[in-house]
C-alpha cells in the first residue's frame, strides 16, 4: 500500500505518489544482476566456452606478427561477474608488440549483456565509454551489449600506450569490468599476466584444421 505523504509537494498529486512508490535505485552496474542468493555466473551456457582453456587466452596467430585472444565475460563470479577471463579492474594484463595484428574472440556465456572494446585507460572512469581507440576494435553494439553470444573483431595495434579491454555496457567499465592492454614498442613477443602470476608467453598457434 502506498503511504500518502502528509505534505502536498505540487498541485498534481499523482506524479508525487508515483515517485514516492518507486523502489530505491540499485548501485550502477549491478541493477540487472538480480538479487537473492543467485551467483553472477548462474545460468551460463557453458557450451559457448566448451573446450577452451587458459592456453587459449593468448595464442600466436597463423600469420607472423598476429595474435589470437579469447576474452570471456562472466568467466566466474569475480566482481559480480563483471570480469574477463576471471579478472577485473586491470588485474590481467596483455602486452602486445606495436604493429601486430590482434584478433579477438569475445564470448559471453551469461544471460547478462556485456561487450568488449579497446579504449584508453584514461577513459575508464566515464559512465559511457568512447568509441573504440583502434579502428575495428569493438564488438558490434558495444553500448547495448551481447548476452549468450560470441563475436570476433580484429585491429592493428599501431600505437603504443596504456589501453584497456573494457566492457562498453553503461557503467560497467567504471565498475571494474576491464582488463589491461599495453601496446609496447619494446616487447618482442606478446605476453599475458594473470593476477600475481609472472607474465606468460603466448601459446603456440593452433594447428590448421584439415
Ligand atoms: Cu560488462
Amino acid at each position: 500500500m502506498i503511504r500518502i505523504p502528509t505534505f502536498t509537494c505540487c498541485s498534481l498529486l499523482l506524479p508525487c505518489l508515483l515517485s514516492a512508490a518507486e523502489p530505491p535505485a540499485a548501485p550502477a552496474g549491478h541493477e540487472h544482476h538480480g538479487s537473492g542468493t543467485a551467483t553472477a555466473s548462474a545460468g551460463r551456457k557453458m557450451e559457448l566456452v566448451e573446450g577452451l582453456t587458459s592456453e587459449d587466452f593468448l595464442r600466436l596467430g597463423a600469420k607472423p606478427n598476429t595474435v589470437d585472444l579469447v576474452v570471456i565475460a562472466v568467466f566466474n563470479d569475480e566482481n559480480y561477474g563483471m570480469n574477463f577471463n576471471g579478472y577485473a579492474k586491470g588485474a590481467a594484463v596483455y602486452v602486445i608488440p606495436k604493429g601486430w595484428q590482434v584478433n579477438v574472440t569475445y564470448i559471453n556465456p551469461s544471460p547478462v549483456p556485456h561487450s568488449l572494446l579497446v579504449i584508453e585507460k584514461d577513459s575508464l572512469k566515464k559512465l559511457q565509454v568512447p568509441e573504440p581507440y583502434f579502428k575495428g576494435a569493438a564488438v558490434p553494439d558495444h553500448l547495448k551489449g551481447l548476452a549468450y553470444g560470441k563475436s570476433d573483431f580484429s585491429f592493428t595495434a599501431d600505437e603504443v600506450g596504456e589501453f584497456a579491454l573494457a566492457c562498453g555496457f553503461p557503467a560497467h567499465a567504471m565498475n571494474g569490468h576491464w582488463i589491461a592492454l599495453e601496446i609496447s614498442a619494446d616487447a618482442k613477443a606478446p605476453t599475458l599476466k594473470l593476477g600475481a602470476a609472472e607474465p606468460k608467453a603466448a601459446s603456440p598457434a593452433k594447428p590448421k584444421e584439415p
